[in-house]
């Protein structure tokens, strides 16, 4: 009776664990038949002692060879999952070392540095030199020097950050180079110095704290605001290869005399108002003007013999209008969804 209840066991049990499709359902015939508690041969194996001894030996024998097929052909079974799952672990994971590498991403240099270097080339082309300045600037430079003493309500313009310390501000503007340039150059000059200038401003639509300028700067005998202007155009036809409106307005800077700001008309919207224009139609681009004879005088250039004319450009503001951007906070933001667009 017994016997055969192993018999049966064991087939069936063999027959369970051939159609096992995973190692959990695995253990679960296992825990079945051969679980220590509930395990139906371990349960058979309990009930030997209960046969009279001549049928114990032989009984005894059929379960154990039962025991020992059944836990052989769940070692071969875990096997083969283990096999199948290295196999497939091998499919995925297979790579082709002969592959070409794909090679570092490229980057590209960002809108303001290319509208720099495009404003260098071209100033370069009509003889100009390219200076750079220091952004620690001296007050005597930032400001003396350019005709703006220390009473001079024209510094409140411009608020300053102030270093801590030291005699140093942050520059507020790229004009101090034009007097680095005169110190170095003497005159005849002519000189342009793109670079980075911070003002202690509130930020909004068309205003950073820290922006781009270009300073430019002629010193020659008979300079005149024809010279300024015919400049600025050839300039602005450069940058954004088509016609632009421009306008200019008088415009106070204590370093030139007469002394303009240059507005082109917004490319954004067209001259119809929006934001970036302050709904007004114009966007105001740079300071220009005839260089002031205190300036030259400071720098030690006689304005009896010497004329000059100088800019200053908002860098920043022109790729806004070249690109149609009209936020300038995107130009600083480090976002590299909005940088990689250009
Ligand atoms: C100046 O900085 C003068 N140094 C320019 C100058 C040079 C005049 C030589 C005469 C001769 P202004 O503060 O207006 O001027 O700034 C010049 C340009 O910088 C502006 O026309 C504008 O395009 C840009 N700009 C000024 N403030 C900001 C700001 N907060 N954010 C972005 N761009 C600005």
């Amino acid at each position: 009776m017994l016997e055969q209840s192993i018999q049966e066991l064991e087939s069936s049990s063999l027959a369970r664990i051939a159609s096992a499709r995973s190692l959990e359902e695995l253990e679960v015939v296992r825990v079945s038949v051969l679980g220590r508690k509930e395990g139906a041969l371990t349960h058979m194996m309990k009930e030997l002692g209960k046969l009279p001894p001549e049928e114990r030996k032989s009984t005894g024998k059929l379960v154990n060879a039962a025991k020992q097929k059944l836990e052989e052909a769940l070692a071969a079974r875990e096997k083969q999952f283990a096999d199948d799952t290295l196999r497939a672990r091998l499919d995925t994971e297979w790579i082709d070392l002969t592959l070409p590498a794909p090679g570092p991403r490229r980057g590209h240099l960002h809108p303001i540095t290319q509208i720099q270097q495009e404003l260098e080339d071209l100033f370069v082309s009509l003889g100009f030199a390219v200076l750079d300045g220091p952004e620690a600037e001296t007050e005597y430079h930032n400001f003396d020097a350019l005709n703006i003493p220390a009473t001079h309500p024209a510094r409140d313009a411009q608020d300053t950050f102030w270093l801590e310390g030291s005699n140093l501000l942050l520059r507020t503007h790229t004009s101090p180079v034009q007097v680095r340039g005169m110190e170095k150059l003497g005159p005849p000059l002519r000189i342009v110095a793109p670079g980075r200038v911070f003002r202690n401003e509130s930020v909004d639509a068309s205003h950073e704290h820290t922006f781009y300028q270009i300073e430019g700067m002629m010193v020659d005998r008979d300079v005149s605001v024809a010279h300024l202007l015919y400049f600025m155009k050839v300039m602005l036809a450069g940058v954004f290869q088509r016609e632009v409106s421009v306008r200019l307005r008088p415009g106070y800077f204590p370093f030139v005399e007469p002394g303009f700001e240059l507005d082109i008309q917004c490319l954004l919207c067209g001259g119809s108002g929006c934001p970036v224009c302050k709904q007004s139609g114009w966007v105001e681009q740079l300071g220009c003007g005839l260089v002031h004879p205190n300036v030259l005088r400071m720098s030690g250039i006689d304005p009896e013999e010497w004329s000059g004319f100088a800019f200053g450009l908002g860098l920043t503001r022109l790729v806004m209008m070249r690109y149609g951007i009209d936020d300038i906070r995107h130009l600083q933001g480090g976002d590299l969804r909005f940088l990689e667009q250009f």
